[in-house]
């Protein structure tokens, strides 16, 4: 159906009138910007009406409602993907090239709200759009940071770190909400008072400084239901403006002070992925947005509910990895102090409502917080987690006596610090990984004693993707292609794709599925051209690894590989080979110094290759600047390989691999995270698989026996490669990249020389790399491969995960809106 203001003359008159009520300008006289703006209010009108209707059906239906408790939420623009969810985008592209507007370059012109890292707040993105979609009543719970992920731009090859202001010109989609601002306090220190009428201690919260949170709702619309959900992100204020009323009062020191925590709560994004950064403002930045959801979760279900002992009928909490475990404290302490339940009622709501996801195993990602500096910033919620400690050692002590390596292992306060994931088991009805082999791992190391004592908590719930966004918007011609093909199911039903494996011999079919690829590998040709001045062949095999920079995720196994690839064809002029881009997008944690020096050498790497006529342009690499979102779209559509080469053991699932596989690109990687799975789905046939499996790193990591200097020593080609890196071949200073060499071997710099197996895995990955050449020569195969990869994706919808979601976690009700 569509709506009545996309009919076209409604939409245009309603465009013209925003220019002329926004800028007092007539359409003629707008800049793109103010174009995109105007368009966006006629659009967020009538997400409105829906998203006014959807309240109105929440309220009659009263479902049960999922928190989504993230830190993160990696969205991307808006502008299309409401449109597509809205069914609506032809309508109103035709409607905008009627009044002369290009919809691409006015969606161009929106900033990615980027309040994420990488995968786990893309994560979330992608389920709010399938909680949307699905029909369940769901809120994102996050902050609004003023500035979120900051932009990269790389200059004379390095990685400089530009403040990512995305509210510069207001943001058109998000809802100010101050009548329903919470409170939320720091500091200070618990009096304890008798309270004869019961007989029982009361526990108050005094001298403390408190910060008003303002939420903004920013409208998830689901695919063509009607149905709107919230994301909920919440600004900070000061309580009392700063102003003549704390100044007369001779409070102007504090009155200042609140200013200030108020802005630097909300200010900035840490730009850590997998990396635990152990800062007071960041502690202070999981309780802000942790107690003031809570706050708003419980006052909701007050309004409809007397008995807050079945909270958990109506409200599951879900924790994005640790960073939200606050939330278990919170409950307690809101449940005892101010609703007055006794510990163990509370303690019984508190573990029905709150559930745990895990995203790593990487140690450096392990949330500890100093005993010192959480019982100093949140005495009171410090208190409940005491208690909780407290009675969970005892449970350990009947289950085990006597066995006190299990307390030193399991304590949630243990060696002067508060461990948030033992508190988030501990607490959780369930604890979930992201992949298979992820929650394996889990169960069998990482998590290995807590599993044993409470089995039943833990599941898996493989990851997932959102196809809407992820082809259906990044890739209109093979999402129009498919459609042709299957009809529109698949939209919301991914496994239908598996019909499209009938013509993975049908020559006319693979022709136009790879005439598309084409189109696509050109689109992206074009935008490399014009970022980077590089031009690049799109008959070559574009071979891709875009994700964050990490030295588990191997961009450096890739590009020493290059360097290799690049010394056979300098000592063989007349070798063969099919002519290759390698493309590269990652941003490196702003503290990393070690994954900027990759980065580095990557573009070092790129302008000795790029420049080097002798090599006839077999190889081109590309570092795409400021790897994002709305790129993302772009580039996940023209990949021909998908490089997902992390450490066996190390990513947990990944995600962009389900984005290339939907785009009909085979994956070359180990077997790690979601690769895994992947691989069973499609068939190893169809994938690029090497490398050390997990079991054999984990082997080695608990036993010993890796010697990467063996290698050096032994395999010329390699050491030649390593060499490099220290003799000026890509820089004139030989010191520049001597810390990436030493990292790989046993030198005296180096405490885990090669931590991650580059050198070990380095000959499997050349050997693999050699077939992906050998079966891109060949058309037909390669297109049917390509064609299989997408037929088989139909699993990694993110609403399938979802669905498991409801089922084995959340158990939610579905809702309709209107008449849908
Ligand atoms: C990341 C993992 C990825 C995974 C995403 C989403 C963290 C802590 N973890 O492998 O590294 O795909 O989470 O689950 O960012």
């Amino acid at each position: 159906m569509i709506n009545k203001q996309f009919e076209k003359e409604a939409f245009k008159k309603s465009v013209r009138d925003n220019v002329k009520f926004l800028y007092r300008k007539r359409l003629e006289e707008a800049t793109q910007e103010q174009l995109f703006q105007a368009v966006c209010y006629t659009v967020k009108d009538v997400i409105i009406d829906n998203w006014l209707e959807s309240q109105n059906a929440f309220e009659e239906q009263d479902p049960k409602i999922v928190y989504y408790m993230s830190m993160e939420f990696l969205m991307g623009r808006a502008l299309g993907n409401n449109l597509i969810n809205l069914g609506a985008y032809g309508e109103v592209k035709e409607a905008l090239e009627e009044l002369g507007l290009d919809l691409n370059v006015l969606e161009d012109q929106e900033p990615d709200p980027a309040l994420g890292n990488g995968g786990l707040g893309r994560l979330a993105a992608c389920f709010l759009d399938s909680l949307a979609t699905l029909g369940y009543c769901a809120y994102g719970c996050g902050i609004r940071y003023r500035y979120g992920m900051f932009k990269q731009e790389i200059r004379d090859g390095y990685q400089v770190e530009v403040p990512d202001n995305w509210l510069v010109n207001g943001y058109p989609f998000e809802l100010r909400r101050p009548e329903y601002a919470k409170e939320v306090h720091f500091g200070g220190y618990v009096r304890v008072e008798y309270d004869p009428a019961t007989g029982q201690n009361k526990f108050i919260h005094e001298g403390y400084q408190a910060v008003k949170a303002i939420p903004y709702d920013m409208p998830i619309v689901g695919y063509k239901n009607d149905l709107v959900n919230t994301l909920r992100i919440w600004d900070a204020a000061a309580i009392e403006e700063f102003g003549f009323d704390s100044f007369d009062k001779g409070d102007y020191k504090k009155a200042v002070e609140q200013e200030n925590l108020a802005k630097d709560i909300v200010n900035v994004l840490y730009p850590n992925d997998n990396k635990m950064s152990g800062k007071e403002l960041r502690l202070k930045q999981q309780y802000f947005f942790v107690s003031a959801s809570i706050q708003e979760a419980i006052s909701k279900y007050k309004k409809k509910h007397n008995d807050i002992r079945k909270l958990h009928e109506k409200v599951v909490f879900q924790m994005n990895d640790t960073h939200p475990t606050m939330a278990v404290a919170e409950l307690m302490r809101i449940l005892i102090d101010q609703e007055g339940l006794g510990w163990d009622e509370a303690w019984a709501v508190t573990t029905k409502c709150v559930a745990y996801t895990n995203h790593t195993i990487m140690s450096e990602a392990l949330e500890k917080w100093p005993i010192e500096l959480f019982s100093r910033l949140l005495p009171r919620v410090y208190q409940m987690i005491e208690e909780i400690n407290r009675r969970f050692i005892i449970e350990i002590q009947n289950r085990y006596p006597g066995n006190y390596e299990k307390i030193k292992k399991m304590a949630i306060i243990y060696d002067g610090q508060v461990k948030m994931a033992h508190l988030a088991i501990a607490a959780g009805f369930s604890v979930n990984g992201v992949a298979k082999l992820h929650t394996e791992i889990l169960e069998k190391q990482e998590l290995r004693d807590f599993y044993e004592m409470m089995p039943e908590k833990f599941n898996n719930k493989t990851n997932g993707i959102t196809q809407r966004r992820f082809l259906f918007h990044g890739n209109q011609l093979l999402a129009n292609w498919v459609t042709d093909h299957i009809g529109p199911d698949w939209i919301t039903d991914l496994s239908q794709m598996k019909k499209l494996a009938v013509y993975a011999d049908d020559e006319k079919a693979l022709q136009e599925f790879m005439n598309i690829k084409f189109q696509n590998k050109q689109r992206l040709a074009k935008y490399i051209l014009e970022h980077n001045g590089i031009e690049v062949d799109p008959h070559s095999i574009f071979d891709v690894q875009v994700k964050r920079l990490h030295e588990y995720k191997r961009q450096l196994l890739n590009i020493l590989h290059v360097i290799y690839l690049y010394n056979q064809i300098k000592t063989h002029p007349e070798m063969d080979m099919y002519p290759r881009t390698f493309i590269f997008g990652a941003k490196a944690s702003a503290a990393y110094a070690r994954a900027k020096k990759i980065i580095k050498l990557i573009n070092s790497v790129a302008d000795v290759v790029n420049n080097d006529a002798s090599i006839n342009g077999k190889i081109k690499v590309v570092f795409i600047e400021n790897y994002r979102v709305s790129n993302a779209e772009m580039i996940f559509a023209a990949a021909d390989v998908s490089e997902q080469i992390s450490t066996a053991s190390k990513e947990a699932s990944g995600t962009g691999n389900m984005k290339f596989m939907l785009n009909g690109a085979p994956t070359l990687g180990t077997m790690d995270g979601a690769n895994v799975e992947i691989v069973a789905e499609v068939g190893a046939e169809n994938a690029f698989i090497f490398g050390m499996s997990s079991d054999q790193i984990i082997n080695y990591e608990n036993n010993g026996g890796y010697d990467p200097d063996m290698i050096y020593n032994t395999d010329p080609e390699i050491r030649q490669v390593l060499m490099q890196l220290i003799n000026g071949t890509f820089s004139s200073d030989t010191e520049l990249f001597r810390d990436i060499y030493d990292s790989l071997l046993n030198t005296k710099n180096s405490s885990r020389p090669d931590q991650y197996f580059i050198l070990g895995d380095f000959r499997s990955y050349a050997e693999a790399q050699k077939k992906v050449e050998a079966t891109y020569r060949d058309e037909k195969k390669w297109a049917k491969m390509a064609l299989l990869n997408t037929a088989h994706s139909g699993k990694f919808s993110s609403d399938r995960t979802i669905q498991e979601y409801v089922d084995d976690i959340w158990h939610l009700d579905k809702v309709t809106v209107g008449t849908k």
